[in-house]
């Protein structure tokens, strides 16, 4: 696996589903320096894998709490993330972007709280991707972009054209071949496989011996 071309996108399934979520006020993005899970180390936004059962929205929710002792007001969905490892682990990231929260964010076990200027983003002591993406949720674009990654080394990466949307009833689809379909109707059909949010579905072997890290 070498580029983004050699995954099947219309069978994809990523072995987590999680949640990042962005405070911005006063031209200040609020973000967190994680201090255990995946990324530990990096600046981040706050966020999570979803729980059983849990609601993006409710997880993002959820884990800025948990991780900043504050709750977001009124996020909105901004974007979402494909992210495929080499190594066969995957992870599908709904991103969520709120104008304020209800008190000011406080360090826990977790998370450290950083208010970055969003002309001032430390992307140098971030994942790679975020250079790409971060810039758009900050403008208010909706985005979606695939991500191919060898540990912290991003191999390749791709934002489509059209941000990811309910995906709509296809009734002709079925009588036509795969590669008959037209690249958005393609798209759409491997969303609504994705918002089904069935975990642990990754078509490619996963090395749980890296979960630990994880
Ligand atoms: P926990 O381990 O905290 O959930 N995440 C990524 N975030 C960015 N910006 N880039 C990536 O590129 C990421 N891969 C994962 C999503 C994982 C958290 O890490 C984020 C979740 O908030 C590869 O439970």
């Amino acid at each position: 696996m070498q580029s983004l071309s050699d995954i099947d996108w219309d069978n994809w399934r990523p072995v987590d589903l999680a949640t990042l979520l962005f405070v911005v006020r006063d031209e200040q993005v609020l973000l967190i320096r994680k201090k255990r899970g995946l990324g530990a180390g990096k600046i981040n936004g706050p966020g999570g894998r979803l729980e059983p059962g849990e609601s993006p929205l409710d997880c993002a929710v959820r884990e800025t709490e948990e991780e900043l002792v504050t709750t977001p007001t009124s996020p909105v969905a901004s974007g979402e993330l494909q992210f495929q490892f080499v190594d066969g682990y995957s992870i599908h990231v709904h991103v969520f972007r709120a104008g304020d929260c209800d008190r000011e964010p406080r360090e826990t076990a977790e998370a450290i709280p950083i208010w970055a200027r969003v002309d001032a983003v430390p992307y140098d002591e971030m994942w790679a991707d975020d250079r790409i993406w971060l810039p758009l949720l900050l403008r208010e674009e909706p985005f979606h972009g695939r991500f191919l990654f060898d540990d912290d080394l991003m191999v390749d990466h791709e934002m489509l054209p059209h941000p990811p949307r309910a995906a709509v009833p296809e009734p002709t689809v079925s009588k036509r071949t795969a590669s008959e379909r037209t690249a958005s109707e393609r798209a759409a059909s491997g969303r609504e496989r994705l918002a089904t949010g069935r975990r642990g579905m990754s078509e490619t072997p996963f090395d749980s011996s890296r979960e630990q890290q994880r």
